[in-house]
């Protein structure tokens, strides 16, 4: 059709959209079919969408008709039981998992990102800020835990304050690529990005001395740098639950998954059986124990999640059944 086109997701308001193509940028809603279609959360757009857009010369907003398939996403599970998923955002080339070496870093909680990252197939890039803050040698140590809790992605180190690092960003952000900066509350991602706009374009506030934020950022937003790069902010998030990935998971704890063949029994857990070589390994010290621990936490959390799965699709089996009874009902009347 004439008056349709391809749209990128920028921001999403309640239930209008921000939208920008290169003739800039527009408001959106979803049509009323789309929505009809589309119940799940996980099924209407989020920012770094693409979408399929109609709108008239002298239309104040455009109607989306469809989405087009995903390359890549972030998501996290929601609160609660069911499986509904939040989307953080999609056609993500690289998620910057932002820890502050001051107060915020945690490795488990890296590696929880991690998984995510790589489960909705985005590469990582973790960024330590802060670093005016702490001594070289905690900023040491800190690098030094990362490495030996096996974890391969790249990692950048900087100050918003002394600005050093931020070249290395820079370097980092390829034209047309989409980065996703995530992590803690008031850890520095807005500060950041405005640094590499080059203006307070965002707003940004000071955390309390231990270090807490307080949820500046409240919308997500995808902006063009200079350069060409696409950024996205992120509110800081709270501890999340993780998705099921086999990939996800290997991404993060390769040396364990790599010792399997080696384990007596094909089917091997690495919890209790004899011959088994990530238990040896650990025992050996090859492999770390809070490591291990973490792995089979992780393992654990990722069961759940696809039993909960299950649980759905028998969920949506009963709800079927019940639709379809009711309608037998209703032609009878
Ligand atoms: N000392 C120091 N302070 C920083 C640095 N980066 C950011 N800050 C300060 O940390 C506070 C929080 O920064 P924000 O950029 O708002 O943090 P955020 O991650 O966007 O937080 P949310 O939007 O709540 O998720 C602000 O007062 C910043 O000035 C840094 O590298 N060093
Ligand atoms: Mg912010
Ligand atoms: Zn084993």
């Amino acid at each position: 059709m004439a008056n349709e086109r391809i749209a990128r997701v920028a921001a999403v308001d309640r239930d209008q959209l921000l939208l920008i193509d290169e003739t800039g940028s527009f408001r959106a809603k979803l049509s009323g079919n789309y929505l009809y279609r589309h119940r799940l959360a996980q099924e209407l757009p989020c920012v770094g969408d693409w979408v399929c857009v109609e709108k008239h010369p002298g239309d104040d907003l455009g109607l989306i008709h469809s989405l087009l398939q995903r390359r890549t996403m972030l998501r996290r599970k929601a609160a609660g039981r069911a499986v509904e998923y939040q989307m953080i955002a999609a056609n993500v080339d690289y998620v910057f998992i932002v820890q502050s070496c001051h107060f915020d870093f945690n490795i488990r909680r890296l590696e929880r990102y991690l998984v995510m990252a790589r489960d909705g197939g985005a590469e990582p890039c973790c960024l330590l800020t802060k670093t005016d803050l702490v001594e070289p040698s905690v900023l040491a140590s800190q690098l030094a835990e990362i490495r030996a809790a096996g974890i391969t992605a790249p990692v950048i180190t900087l100050s918003n304050v002394t600005r050093e690092g931020i070249d290395d960003l820079r370097r980092f952000l390829l034209p047309g690529k989409t980065y996703c900066f995530v992590g803690s509350s008031g850890v520095g991602k807005t500060t950041l990005i405005n640094q590499l706009i080059g203006s307070e374009l965002y707003e940004t506030k000071s955390v309390s001395g231990t270090g807490e934020g307080r949820h500046t950022t409240v919308r997500r937003e995808l902006v063009a740098l200079e350069g060409g790069a696409l950024v996205i902010d992120n509110p800081g998030m709270r501890e999340f639950g993780i998705l099921a990935a086999d990939g996800g998971l290997s991404g993060s704890f390769a040396d364990i998954d790599s010792l399997g063949p080696a384990c007596r029994y094909r089917d091997c857990t690495h919890t209790s059986e004899p011959g088994c070589a990530v238990l040896e390994a650990v025992e050996s010290g090859e492999i770390g124990q809070e490591h291990y621990d973490s792995y089979i936490k992780l393992r654990k959390e990722s069961e759940f999640h696809q039993m909960s799965h299950a649980e759905k699709r028998r969920k949506e089996r009963d709800f079927g059944r019940f639709i379809k009874s009711a309608t037998k009902h209703l032609k009878k009347r």
